[in-house]
């Protein structure tokens, strides 16, 4: 308030505000000046990057300024905010997103042109802000994308990591990390200096009494680090709605301790501090589904949560409302269990700092947060060692066991007796050393736990979650099936299809309802329309062709079937089925005749994904693609019937190349092992057909597109847990087709098979924990039949357009309305010019 213009004066300062370019003279204009001032550059010394940095200043300036005005609205209407805490936002680029969604790409791309660039090299110049590792976090940069779009008050909460996830290179078939440092020239972050929290770390407990006699719990001597507020504007798509989303910077605190230092002449360990502090918010931690109980991913935990729920309270505060007004103001949802200590923390500042009674405290934070769960695989569900807590986070860990008392207290009065359910369901696991369950800590400090398929929400509920569902009653859990922008994934990586689709439902409103798609179901027999798809298709399959041929040198043939899996590597997604089976294809084809060569139908298998640095298993699993490809790729036995590629550091701008480029895509999780896969949604919305596992939603998309229209294999979720009993208490039989694989790999066909023989092992001798021996048959023929559908390309463009028709509920945009409605109860805020 403070800092506020006088209201006499408002007038001179609204007469010079800001404005927006509206045209492409404006834009032109906009651009030259950032160019020649805020760059130093000049016609004489301008380059794509230079052209690239001018055009994100020019629309980053339109973007603020609607930023402004949406927050000064969000905060005179004073209605209740939604906070999506995610550690990890995978973003990707920003300028084209910004162009599309404000609505200037033709004029910035006519603009561009005037002056001498074409707007595909200035948007490629974009360095990917790759803040995340997989489905998680591209899930949160579409939620970003769809609040703002239905203009839903919403801020996303993260980490400004100074390195992001990994650059891959593949050296000799092997993978190798190279760090990611992204942030010089990112014009899309806004520095707060002054928006700054100190956060505190170790230290002591001193219990006190007031003067009342109140127990007080004092944490001091800590160490103290900042948090400093990084601002990025978040563009809805045709509405004047720009969200924020906060990332938090940590920073040596400039508090009296580091002065003490350097004035005693201790320069060195003061400057050690500064970059001990720094590490805080260094880099994202590189694992999916993989959680490594490190202390620096707990002090990035805590340090994050805590910045944000100061900054929530701060600005709850000056509403001068009550406490328990609170959760009708505020809904905080917690993406995993990464930010449970979100609610630790939120009770501390109630009963802490705000002396709220424990009870009252405790009823305010379930009712503020949700927490989605992402995952049932036991290897990805957090939890936290005692004793590193009990060093970083002393009252956190005091609190913890409060809630833990509280909670158990309430099970035995509800269900007496029962010593096992209580071992079973607390949140402190009775090992060595004792451990904190966060996911645990989540379900009973919110107010809802949703999963994020059908199938995952209902195995959360029959399996991992089970006691809480027999504790709390049914309610507490459901089920949000997961989505995708169409904006991102349709319309900015799919202009054409994107155009298409508009010319032919008159607008291009499906973006914004995207069941509108259903009326392409009328235009599948017109026979003008399916050559344009098919027309479209194979452009997008060339341009995927040229950034093969830049990325790995190998040439391939754009009429071929494109089979596409892109996704973290990981065991339980097998990528080792399907580079089994391209193994099997190829022996295949090496035992035929020319004239049974002329029936196969020519493919290129393609493959991305990172792993894990530690994952080992998956590293092997990425050597052994590329293997297969040096030897698959020049065989003149083979030619253009089969080529294998393994295309390096796939990350959010190469998937919009190769989304829309899918002949086929592969979602083949072990059945049961999948939350939801999102990239099986992005495929089938740019009108690619996918061979999959009843797993994840590739369930509820089967009941969209029709059984028809997906080629679905393998055992179901339900006889997973026999089948594996079996492996290990009966015979193992590996599958014959599969076992003539294995020869193959072990007769060193594909290099040393002493490289390859964990894996190998891991099915044959270790139980094949993932079912590939039991599902290879299955999946084998369902390429089979793929094979034998593609060749009758009528019918195949026509299930391409039936299946897009069907996508409409898959868009974030349904998402989005049904956290809204079912777990954050928020509205959204009409915007008016
Ligand atoms: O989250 C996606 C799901 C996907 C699931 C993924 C995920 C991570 O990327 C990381 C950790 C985690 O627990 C889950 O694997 O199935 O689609 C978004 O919900």
């Amino acid at each position: 308030v403070e800092a506020s213009i006088p209201e006499q004066l408002r007038e001179a300062w609204r007469k010079h505000s800001a404005s927006e370019f509206t045209s492409k003279e404006q834009f032109e204009k906009e651009l030259v000046r950032h160019i020649e001032t805020t760059l130093a550059r000049s016609l004489y010394n301008c380059d794509d990057n230079a052209a690239y940095s001018g055009t994100a200043l020019a629309f980053r300036d339109r973007l603020i300024i609607e930023w402004n005005r949406t927050q000064q609205r969000q905060t005179f209407n004073d209605q209740k905010r939604v906070y999506y805490l995610s550690l990890e936002f995978l973003m990707g680029r920003a300028l084209d997103n910004a162009m599309l969604n404000v609505g200037q790409k033709e004029a910035a791309r006519d603009g561009l042109k005037d002056l001498g660039f074409r707007i595909e090299d200035v948007i490629s110049q974009e360095h990917d802000a790759a803040l995340g590792n997989g489905g998680l976090g591209r899930l949160a940069a579409c939620f970003l994308d769809s609040l703002a779009t239905l203009n839903y008050p919403a801020w996303g909460y993260g980490l400004r990591y100074r390195y992001g996830i990994f650059k891959q290179e593949i050296i000799d078939g092997y993978q190798v990390e190279i760090p990611d440092y992204w942030l010089d020239n990112n014009p899309w972050e806004f520095p707060r200096h002054d928006v700054t929290v100190d956060i505190q770390f170790y230290g002591t407990v001193r219990k006190t009494q007031d003067q009342n006699g109140k127990v007080q719990h004092l944490w001091e001597n800590g160490e103290i680090v900042q948090a400093v507020a990084y601002d990025v504007p978040i563009p809805g798509y045709g509405t004047k709605t720009t969200n924020n989303l906060r990332l938090w910077s940590s920073k040596a605190s400039t508090g009296e301790f580091d002065f003490q230092k350097f004035n005693a002449g201790d320069y060195e360990s003061a400057v050690a501090d500064q970059q001990r502090a720094e590490t805080i918010s260094a880099v994202l931690y590189p694992n999916d589904n993989l959680e490594r109980g490190k202390e620096l991913r707990l002090k990035q935990q805590y340090f994050w949560c805590a910045a944000s729920l100061f900054d929530i309270v701060r600005r709850f505060k000056k509403t001068k409302r009550a406490w328990s007004e609170f959760p009708d103001q505020v809904a905080i949802q917690l993406n995993d269990t990464h930010p449970t200590l979100a609610i630790v923390e939120m009770q501390r500042i109630l009963v802490d700092i705000e002396d709220l009674e424990w009870d009252e405290a405790w009823r305010i934070v379930t009712k503020t947060f949700g927490y989605t769960n992402h995952t049932v695989l036991p290897e990805a569900l957090e939890k936290w060692s005692v004793p590193l807590m009990q060093n970083l986070l002393p009252r956190h860990l005091q609190i913890i066991y409060e809630i833990n008392l509280f909670f158990l207290q309430y099970v035995e009065r509800n269900f007496p007796n029962d010593r096992d359910l209580l071992t079973r369901v607390s949140i402190i696991e009775e090992s060595h050393p004792k451990m904190v369950r966060m996911a645990y800590l989540a379900i009973i400090g919110s107010h809802k736990v949703n999963g994020v398929a059908e199938l995952h929400s209902d195995l959360l509920k029959t399996t991992l979650f089970k006691d809480f569902v027999e504790i709390y009653g049914p309610d507490r859990f459901t089920n949000v099936t997961n989505g995708v922008t169409p904006r991102r994934w349709l319309h900015q990586a799919n202009p054409e299809l994107s155009a298409l689709i508009a010319k032919k439902l008159g607008g291009h409103e499906f973006l914004t309802d995207l069941t509108l798609l259903d009326k392409l179901e009328a235009f599948v027999d017109d026979k003008e329309f399916r050559t344009e798809w098919a027309a479209i298709k194979s452009r997008n399959k060339v341009r995927l062709a040229q950034l093969i041929k830049e990325t790995t040198g190998y040439t391939v043939n754009p009429d071929a079937l494109f089979d596409v899996q892109v996704k973290r590597i990981h065991e339980y997604k097998r990528q080792q089925l399907n580079i089994f089976g391209v193994i099997h294809r190829y022996l295949t084809i090496k035992g035929m005749s020319a004239e049974e060569k002329k029936k196969v139908v020519p493919r290129v298998s393609i493959f991305g994904g990172k792993a894990a640095p530690g994952y080992w298993m998956a590293k092997t699993i990425i050597h052994l693609i590329n293997k297969v490809a040096d030897v698959v790729n020049k065989d003149p036995d083979v030619g253009d019937l089969l080529k294998v590629i393994f295309i390096p550091d796939y990350n959010v701008s190469k998937a919009e190349v190769i989304c829309p480029a899918s002949d086929i895509s592969e979602h083949i999780s072990t059945a049961g092992t999948e939350g939801s896969g999102t990239s099986n949604m992005k495929f089938v919305l740019n009108g690619g057909l996918i061979i999959g596992t009843c797993d994840g939603a590739n369930i509820e998309i089967t009941r969209e597109i029709s059984e028809q229209n997906i080629f679905l294999f393998g055992n179901l979720a339900e006889d997973v847990e026999e089948l594996r009993h079996r492996h290990f208490y009966g015979e193992f039989q590996l599958d014959p087709q599969l076992a003539k694989v294995f020869d193959a790999i072990k007769s060193n066909m594909f290099g040393d098979a002493a490289h390859f023989s964990a894996l190998t092992a891991s099915i044959e001798e270790h139980g094949d924990y993932y079912l590939v021996s039991d599902d290879f048959n299955s999946y084998i023929a369902a390429h089979a039949v793929v094979d034998q559908e593609f060749q009758n390309q009528k019918e195949w463009i026509a299930k391409s357009i039936a299946s897009v028709a069907r996508m409409g509920f898959f868009s974030t945009d349904r998402v989005i309305n049904e956290y809204a409605d079912s777990i954050w109860n928020v509205e959204p805020l009409a915007v008016k010019d």
